[in-house]
């Protein structure tokens, strides 16, 4: 059995540590890596008017920033979520923004959003996500707001390959239609989001890459070091015994 028993023993059982080390690692580094949580948003716990919502958790690797509004809508009173109104008219400064910012060293390919909106009747009726990586011009994702429902969007996100630095969304209107159709979107009416199904809280996911060496690589090339000079030993004839 391999390390043979010529070796002393307790260097067997090192070697055999090492060797149980590399494998594990091998093992990691050949796994694909699972789209996971980036950052969230839990909007279950608000009361009355939001001004801005701080992440409730996030990747070690990520700073989650805060939805808030652009300077054309102002806070409504709503319940586990944030709605905000001013949205007649067809202002750039109509929007709502949340995103994060990734940690130097690191970058992040997101794989999708979940997060639930609504509007009121004469509410904006199209809404469109933007996003910072092309100076928020086209949008990543539109939705019809139903009349008198709820959209839970799951938002495919995995097109924009590998983000770094500070990455911001919008949602902002599509043309000033309001959900009720053939009535211009109105600055009483409402656009409000929430967390995902009512149950999951608004969620980016994705999967985290880094620049420095992952440990399980690491452990890898100390484990393949340690293992040169029992190789060599092994590959050595052996010397005719003296008498
Ligand atoms: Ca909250
Ligand atoms: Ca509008």
């Amino acid at each position: 059995m391999f390390p043979p028993k010529s070796i002393p023993f307790r260097f067997r059982i090192f070697l055999r540590c090492q060797m149980a080390a590399v494998c594990a690692a091998c093992f990691v580094s050949l796994a694909p890596a699972q789209a996971a949580l980036v950052v969230e948003w839990d909007f279950s716990d608000n009361r009355g008017v939001t001004l801005t919502e701080s992440s409730s958790a996030a990747d070690a690797r990520i700073r989650g920033g805060v939805f808030y509004r652009g300077s054309g809508l102002s806070a409504v009173r709503s319940g586990s979520s944030m709605s905000s109104s001013g949205w007649g008219s067809q202002s750039s400064a109509d929007f709502l923004a949340f995103g994060f910012e990734v940690e130097p060293g690191h970058s992040v390919s997101l794989q999708n959003l979940q997060i639930r909106t609504l509007s009121s009747l004469l509410g904006p009726g199209t809404m469109g996500l933007y996003y910072s990586g092309d100076g928020f011009g086209v949008p990543l994702y539109t939705v019809r707001q139903p009349l008198f429902g709820v959209a839970d969007n799951d938002v495919d996100l995995s097109a924009l390959g590998p983000l770094t630095g500070s990455v911001e969304f919008r949602w902002q209107e599509i043309g000033n239609n309001s959900v009720a159709d053939f009535v211009p979107t109105q600055d009483f009416g409402r656009f409000t989001v929430a967390n995902f199904q009512n149950r999951l809280p608004v969620r980016l996911n994705g999967t985290i890459s880094s620049a420095i060496p992952e440990p399980s690589a690491s452990a890898l090339m100390f484990g393949l070091l340690l293992c040169r000079p029992f190789r060599r030993r092994r590959n050595k004839p052996d010397l005719p015994v003296l008498k």
